[in-house]
């Protein structure tokens, strides 16, 4: 029985373009979904506006500025041992509207150098081609990727990324989180994922699948002419993975927990077997959902199943299956605590068996490499007066999951290509936009309002993670 993780294992960490690169209209950039969202907090939602509004403040606009700084975060990346590191490349800024047929070369050659400097110091880029960051003018002009013409700009895009870096990046992810969006009651996550906007009276839902589905083709698309132009890529699909647990042991709670988790991982379905799961078809049938599919769709997403599954985990979730409601009535009304597990200060429920579990999940489920390009703690830090900053509550959450991801690899044997922490360096807030939900191994002086000095500070994570990476996950 092997003990321990593969020698080629990856380790590094995650971040996407919009919240750290910051130089939001540099070098011909165009203004995307996150350019319009403002400030939000743990218990207050990002105002989505309706274009950039003077007087506003909006954190991405400027991020930690990593457009000007990458130089200096990628040599403390290497001082910690990364190997990898994952980063999403700005649609906007290669096709600033979304809809030119000509790329922007400034923006191309903004990644150049990024990946560039990442390989000179021996860090393999581990590339997201969108990753929250949709053209604007895609929302406004096409009403977001409920739109088909989104399909041929999607593609368009991934193919002028894949010819520029087919020889510099070989692990690509298409759609981030391409699941968040099964939570269509909110505005967030369908405006992230495929920057819709809901007009009252409009079938969210309905619209929801439609755009969903126009990813999932374009997605496949994508995958075959990735595949053409470099062989040897490993494309794979981005899954949001918080695994859905039943309350009680009343099969009623067990199969509304069924229910709930094939609503929200259907995506995975068609991403690795390349068709629609029958249980999504009867649903739709009985709720009078009817996407738009057309004849080829098909067969594109058969010819473009992904190389692996890329997930992140963060937590997990439980539903309690109350008599008053059906096993179809899954917009989070019927989700409970779980009076096992704490919470961090943003009501994240902190699970790492939760990671063994979904990583078994997702194998028994797939049987495809797994790869780990999310996980973290997102925590109020402390600054004390000599600088240092004492971030335990942060390490015994990564030491937690990483033992249990561990054990999914030596103990239940699944094929796991790596793990890339969540915002090594602090960065803006997905969620709420916030600086101060801090996930960093490396801090960064700057608040919710945008004010401070940018300067960047090594935490104790930061010493804890790098004999981590030098031990190969040994030493915790
Ligand atoms: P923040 C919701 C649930 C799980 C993951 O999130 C999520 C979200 C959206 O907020 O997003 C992913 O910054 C996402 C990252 C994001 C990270 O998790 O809200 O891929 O862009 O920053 C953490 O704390």
């Amino acid at each position: 029985m092997t003990t321990e993780l593969p020698k080629d294992f990856l380790w590094g960490g995650a971040v996407a373009a919009h919240q750290l690169e910051g130089a939001w209209q540099e070098d011909g950039k165009g203004v995307s979904v996150a350019d319009v969202m403002t400030v939000g907090g743990p218990e207050k939602a990002r105002t989505i506006t309706d274009g950039v509004v003077p007087g506003e403040y909006y954190p991405n606009h400027d991020g930690i500025d990593f457009y000007h700084r990458y130089k200096e975060d990628i040599a403390l990346f290497k001082e910690m041992g990364f190997n990898s590191f994952r980063t999403s490349i700005a649609w906007t800024r290669i096709y600033p509207n979304g809809d030119e047929t000509q790329p922007n070369e400034a923006g191309l050659k903004f990644y150049d150098d990024l990946f560039d400097e990442l390989l000179k110091n021996g860090i393999e880029p581990v590339v997201t081609l969108s990753h929250f960051e949709l053209p604007y003018h895609l929302v406004t002009e096409y009403g977001g990727f409920r739109n088909r013409k989104l399909i041929e700009f999607f593609v368009r895009f991934a193919t002028t990324c894949f010819e520029r870096y087919k020889n510099k990046v070989k692990y690509w992810m298409t759609f981030n989180e391409i699941n968040n969006q099964a939570n269509f009651v909110d505005d967030f996550a369908p405006f992230t994922n495929s920057g819709l906007r809901y007009q009252p009276g409009d079938d969210r839902e309905a619209i929801m699948y439609q755009a969903a589905h126009n990813e999932l083709v374009a997605s496949a698309e994508a995958v075959q002419i990735g595949h053409a132009i470099n062989p040897t890529m490993q494309i794979g699909c981005m899954i949001a993975m918080g695994p859905i647990y039943p309350y009680s042991m009343n099969p009623e709670d067990v199969l509304l927990a069924q229910k709930a988790m094939e609503h929200n991982y259907y995506f995975a379905d068609v991403h690795v077997h390349g068709d629609y799961p029958a249980t999504l078809l009867k649903y739709w049938e009985r709720k009078g959902i009817t996407p738009e599919i057309s004849a080829e769709d098909g067969q594109i997403l058969k010819n473009g199943t992904v190389d692996y599954i890329g997930l992140s985990y963060y937590m997990s979730h439980a539903v309690k299956k109350d008599p008053a409601r059906s096993f179809d009535d899954l917009d989070l009304k019927q989700v409970v605590k779980n009076n096992y597990l704490k919470a961090s200060d943003w009501g994240w429920q902190i699970d790492p068996r939760g990671l063994r579990y979904a990583l078994n999940w997702l194998t028994d489920r797939y049987r495809k490499p797994l790869f780990i390009v999310e996980n973290g703690f997102g925590a109020y830090d402390k600054v004390e007066a000599n600088g240092q900053i004492h971030d335990s509550y942060r390490i015994n959450y990564l030491r937690a999951h990483i033992e249990q991801m561990k054990l999914a690899v030596t103990e239940d044997g699944v094929d796991l290509i790596g793990y890339l922490p969540w915002g090594p360096i602090d960065l803006v807030s997905a969620g709420t936009g916030e600086m101060d939900k801090r996930y960093g191994f490396i801090y960064v002086d700057k608040d919710n309002q945008g004010e401070g000095t940018l300067a960047r500070s090594r935490k104790d994570s930061f010493f804890w993670y790098k004999q981590v990476i030098a031990s190969n996950g040994e030493n915790l």
